[in-house]
């Protein structure tokens, strides 16, 4: 099955007018990167839940690794508005496309920028950048998802070595990836980032198999058994639970913009179709109750796209809190999934099969509206933004 439809993007406010020239052709560059090397074989890779590691080397190639990164070390140096446009096509494109570009800009590239040594940000990101290379990102723990804080993969100092012992789960990329940043805990229960390298001895990086939401993308475990890290592989600029949640703002702010990119897929399909079907011989979309499904599609679309416009503006800025950014997280993927299944509805019986995106759509949205913090965690965010009362515990 190929998904080789024309897609008109949605600009009901003219927010394009708030964009500056390079920003949008860095968008029509990702754009037509999704149409030609992603849109005519995703429903095919999702079906047979394959990931085409293919992809990399093309993403990097065409910019999408790193954007916010210094250019000295291969990124984009680009602003963040940019950065949130290049998700948001590819979400258009796959939620599990946009997952692997976000792990490895965020989720990897970050960290090693913002809290590596000079070396480490020598040796690995100008190989992340181009593709030559893939990370992932090992937080989450079998008994440690919501509550990352908790987590027992542990660190022992043996003089020029660490000893690395645990496990990870739910890891995206990770049964392919050549590097992955390893969350684990020291002898003073202090967080600290590692670069684990493919190959060290003692290290394995099974599958998760079974997954009937983000197909495309592969997901795996992190097991460490007696790990020889070299010292010289730990992130040494920062620790603390604040080093891995402030990767997690990133990935979580491109998220925003990428669910974005999803719903206007959806209705974009949805229109469509709506003014193509007949039936009691007149357009669907002439009956008031689709033209309120599209009404308050493109009313939630137009919503989501003012506030990550501003929240790409305030992190410029500098002026941007992690409540901002669960703000958005939060109220966009919710935003998406019901406008994917709207679209599906509006689409009948046709909507449940592979010649639309709706249904991949809709089941890929399920991760992410669990990942990079759950609905309800990042609720619990604003809840204690507002009251000042953390009801995480
Ligand atoms: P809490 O006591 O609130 O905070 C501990 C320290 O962290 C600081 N902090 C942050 N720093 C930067 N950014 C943030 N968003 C931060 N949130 C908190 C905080 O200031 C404090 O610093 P310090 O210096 O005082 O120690 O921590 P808590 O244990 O009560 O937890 C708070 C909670 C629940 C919000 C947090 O644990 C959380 O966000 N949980 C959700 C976990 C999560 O999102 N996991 C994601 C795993 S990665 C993933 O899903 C990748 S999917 C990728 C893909 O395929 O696209
Ligand atoms: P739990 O934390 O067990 O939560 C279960 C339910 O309980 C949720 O509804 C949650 O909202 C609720 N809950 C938990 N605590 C509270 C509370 N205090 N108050 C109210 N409700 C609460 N992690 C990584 O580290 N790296 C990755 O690359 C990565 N990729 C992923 C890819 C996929 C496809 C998926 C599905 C997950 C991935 N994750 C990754 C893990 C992801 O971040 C976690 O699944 C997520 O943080 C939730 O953790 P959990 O699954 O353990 O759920």
């Amino acid at each position: 099955m190929t998904n080789n439809r024309d897609f008109d993007s949605v600009d009901f406010y003219n927010i394009d007018e708030l964009l500056t020239d390079e920003q949008k052709l860095i968008r029509g560059t990702v754009r037509d990167f999704v149409t030609k090397e992603i849109s005519p074989f995703i429903e095919d890779w999702y079906e047979n839940s394959h990931f085409p590691l293919e992809i990399v080397k093309k993403m990097g190639e065409t910019g999408i690794f790193g954007p916010n990164v210094d250019q000295r070390y291969g990124g984009g140096g680009m602003d963040n508005i940019s950065y949130g446009l290049i998700m948001q096509e590819l979400e258009r494109g796959d939620s599990g496309m946009r997952s692997t570009a976000s792990v490895q800009s965020s989720l990897v590239m970050y960290p090693i920028e913002a809290y590596g040594s000079e070396e480490q940000k020598k040796k690995y990101l100008p190989k992340l950048a181009s593709g030559e290379i893939l990370g992932c990102f090992g937080l989450t723990e079998p008994d440690f998802g919501s509550n990352p804080g908790g987590m027992i993969t542990k660190l022992e100092d043996h003089g020029d070595y660490y000893l690395l012992n645990g496990s990870k789960m739910w890891i995206s990329n990770s049964p392919i990836a050549d590097i992955a940043v390893v969350w684990a805990k020291d002898e003073n229960k202090r967080i600290k980032g590692v670069i684990v390298e493919k190959g060290m001895e003692g290290f394995s990086a099974p599958k998760t198999e079974g997954k009937l939401s983000l197909r495309s993308s592969l997901t795996g475990e992190l097991v460490f058994n007696d790990v020889k890290v070299p010292k010289d592989n730990i992130l040494p600029r920062k620790d603390g639970l604040g080093a891995p949640l402030g990767c997690l703002d990133k990935a979580r702010y491109g998220i925003s913009w990428g669910a974005v990119g999803v719903a206007m897929d959806c209705y974009d399909c949805a229109k469509k179709y709506s003014l193509e079907r007949k039936q009691f011989d007149k357009p669907i979309a002439s009956f008031q109750l689709v033209q309120k499904k599209l009404a308050e599609m493109l009313t939630e679309i137009t919503k989501a796209q003012l506030l990550c416009w501003r929240l790409g503006k305030l992190i410029d800025s500098g002026d941007v809190t992690s409540s901002h950014i669960s703000l958005a997280k939060r109220n966009n993927v919710e935003v998406a999934l019901k406008i994917a299944r709207e679209a599906r509805q509006i689409h009948g019986g046709m909507g449940i099969t592979n010649d639309f995106p709706m249904m991949r759509h809709m089941m890929n949205l399920e991760s992410v509206i669990t990942y990079e913090g759950t609905h309800d965690i990042h609720l619990l965010i604003l809840g204690n933004e507002i009251t000042g009362i953390p009801a995480f515990s």
